[in-house]
């Protein structure tokens, strides 16, 4: 399969004068590296800050009203826990949580006994499945910082037994060229591929840019995806579209590959998260993420009567 071709299409709409003076343009054609169709910027939304869980302030950016869900994806949070905020007790079922941690740590403890602190750069890839009950607390004074990705699970996923794949920072496979670094949390980057194992088909890239960078990444055509600034500003899907700049979440079109280019003084870091939609009914209330709304009902009175995966509920507390 050839991922790259001539980009044709990106090069068309730059004016001659443009390629001459910018320096982010190739110095020939058959430099040029793009798809035969570009993934273009189809919304941009600022993810605000709001108080969540017990005191914790997320920037919500999928899950947000302007952007209820973009199918596997339920949520998206960039967020900022200070002792004594936190996440306490609460359970889920039906999909999975994936916490990549940005700056300090976050020790979680569930109800079957699994506790851990992951720390900078470590990722944990939750399976909910048919059910967990945990806390999600700060792992040291001030600010523990990260992002937490909710993606859905299939019906036939649902109800499968919770699983944890914890990656330490050092485990995460890495790839470098030409000013683009990119940590591979799921998926596949520069012929570099993630061990994490995604239920959903699931592509997690965390991608830094020094400044006059630029970076084309496939994505497979029919899945959808979305951009989230961490850092910086990036040129994302066109080369003339405005640059972005932190916290802002950008969904993007149908298509085989994003382009990026960091026109900035400063480096661009952000995140590229892709998946296969499931395209089947959600119904979600809170924690729990089913098809129906018979699910639901069940799902709450498992919870409260601690059955089918709840079980080991009707005793714990986290310490
Ligand atoms: C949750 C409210 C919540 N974003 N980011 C309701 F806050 C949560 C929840 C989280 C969460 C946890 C971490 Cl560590 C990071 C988060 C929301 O735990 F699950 C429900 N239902
Ligand atoms: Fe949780």
């Amino acid at each position: 399969m050839i991922l790259f071709r001539p980009a044709i299409n990106i090069i068309s709409h730059i004016k001659p004068q443009q390629v001459r003076n910018s320096k982010f343009v190739m110095t020939s054609v058959s430099e040029a590296v793009g798809f035969s169709a570009p993934r273009l910027v189809t919304k941009k939304v600022l993810a605000k800050s709001q108080s969540e869980g017990d005191g914790a302030v997320v920037r919500r950016s999928i899950g947000r009203p302007e952007l209820k869900s973009l199918d596997p994806f339920l949520m998206l949070d960039e967020f900022s826990v200070s002792p004594p905020a936190g996440f306490p007790d609460h359970p889920h079922r039906g999909f999975e949580t994936v916490t990549y941690m940005l700056e300090g740590g976050v020790t979680h403890q569930d109800f079957a006994g699994h506790k851990g602190t992951i720390r900078a750069g470590d990722v944990q890839w939750m399976t909910a499945g048919r059910g967990i009950i945990h806390s999600e607390m700060p792992a040291g004074p001030g600010a523990q910082k990260g992002l937490q990705l909710w993606v859905n699970l299939s019906s036939k996923d649902k109800m499968v037994e919770p699983n944890y794949q914890e990656l330490l920072c050092e485990d995460i496979k890495t790839a470098e060229k030409d000013g683009v670094k990119v940590k591979i949390i799921a998926g596949e980057s520069m012929g570099v591929k993630s061990s994490v194992y995604t239920r959903t088909p699931t592509m997690f890239l965390d991608f830094t840019l020094s400044p006059g960078a630029q970076m084309h990444q496939p994505v497979p055509e029919s899945w959808n995806s979305f951009v989230y600034v961490l850092e910086g500003e990036g040129v994302f899907g066109s080369m003339d579209s405005p640059p972005v700049s932190a916290h802002h979440v950008l969904v993007l079109s149908h298509g085989d590959g994003m382009s990026v280019w960091n026109k900035g003084s400063k480096p661009l870091r952000f995140v590229l998260i892709g998946g296969q939609p499931i395209n089947e009914p959600v119904v979600q209330y809170g924690p729990f993420v089913m098809n129906t709304k018979a699910e639901i009902e069940q799902a709450l009175q498992d919870y409260r009567y601690c059955k089918n995966g709840f079980e080991m509920a009707k005793y714990w507390r986290s310490q």
